[in-house]
């Protein structure tokens, strides 16, 4: 067993964090880890923080950590913020050790970088995530950036998504129609201490908290604490009422993955491919001089390589 297996199996923080550098930055070593470590995975279950930037997730997370542990679990803080240069868990961790009482000893918090290309992220993601299961964290709270197609793909990865909005950072009912409607398992309108907030709350009661799904609307305030304990309460709630089904989820995250992988083996190998095919260069020329089109040119490039 390598090392670092043995020594974030046994708890140990250091190993645990490097462990997560090795997966951000995919390095060789991540996939012995995963090989290692993956019979001992299953147990963990994922909540999901997405909303724009000052929202109020880290604040709101570093209330429900004393919250959640409470209802016993243990637990860990991953921000995936693939545009901040800083890993470490500087600024999540700065934002969160503020509020007085957390034992530090007691979370796990990290920040990723995750670099790499489409599907990065949910790949370095859920590996982290199938780390900190390993050691013994059973309820991973993500924090994620404000940014559309990044919050779908975490939304994927998670167990359950909480939508955040505040009247602060210029929500509104554009902004709530815009895609966030379909992700959220739960929706928090942060900031209730301040003005406007009781507006939004009814608007996002009014398009989202009556559809089908009617997923829980809640207010909080990550300032004065208010309203924190509902919101651990109902993602509790929602992991139990999830684990039901939980089995058929996992299958299609794990179908999902599994796909993105192949994928992105079968790229690799056909742009290596492509690079010394000397028909690729010709269908070139001849899309220059107009000799063909396109379509046609890709068709026959492609089959030449499926049928090689
Ligand atoms: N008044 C008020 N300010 C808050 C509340 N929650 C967070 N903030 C402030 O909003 C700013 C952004 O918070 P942060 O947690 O970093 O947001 P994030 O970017 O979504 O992680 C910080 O200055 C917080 O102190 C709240 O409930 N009420
Ligand atoms: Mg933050």
């Amino acid at each position: 067993m390598l090392p670092i297996v043995k020594g974030l199996l046994a708890g140990e923080r250091r190993a645990l964090a490097r462990a997560i550098s090795v997966i951000d930055n995919d390095y060789l070593e991540s996939h012995e880890i995963i090989r290692e470590i993956f019979s001992k995975t299953g147990k963990a279950r994922t909540v999901g923080f997405t909303g724009s930037g000052g929202a109020g997730k880290s604040s709101l997370i570093g209330r429900l950590i004393p919250e959640c542990q409470a209802l016993g679990y243990k637990v860990a803080v991953l921000a995936v913020d693939p545009t901040s240069p800083i890993t470490g868990g500087a600024i999540l961790g700065d934002r969160v050790r503020m509020q007085g009482n957390l034992d530090d000893k007691k979370v796990f918090m990290r920040s990723m970088a995750s670099r790499g290309a489409v599907g990065g992220v949910s790949k370095s993601l859920r590996n982290a995530i199938r780390i900190l299961d390993a050691a013994g964290y059973d309820l991973v709270l993500v924090e994620s950036v404000g940014a559309g197609q990044l919050e779908v793909e975490i939304s994927r990865v998670v167990n359950i998504t909480v939508v955040l909005f505040t009247p602060h950072t210029g929500d509104n009912v554009q902004a709530v129609k815009a895609g966030l409607t379909e992700i959220g398992d739960m929706y928090v309108v942060n900031k209730s201490d301040i003005e406007g907030s009781t507006a939004l709350y009814n608007t996002i009661v009014d398009l989202i908290g009556n559809t089908e799904r009617r997923p829980a609307v809640l207010k909080t305030s990550a300032k004065t604490g208010r309203g924190v304990r509902e919101v651990a309460q109902n993602i509790d709630k929602l992991l139990k009422e999830k684990s039901i089904n939980y089995k058929e989820r996992e299958r299609r995250m794990l179908e999902d993955e599994l796909k993105d992988m192949v994928l992105n083996i079968v790229e690799k190998k056909v742009v290596s491919m492509l690079a010394g095919d000397k028909k690729y260069s010709e269908f070139i020329d001849k899309l220059l001089k107009k000799e063909i089109d396109p379509y046609v040119a890709a068709e026959q490039l492609a089959s030449g390589l499926i049928n090689k």
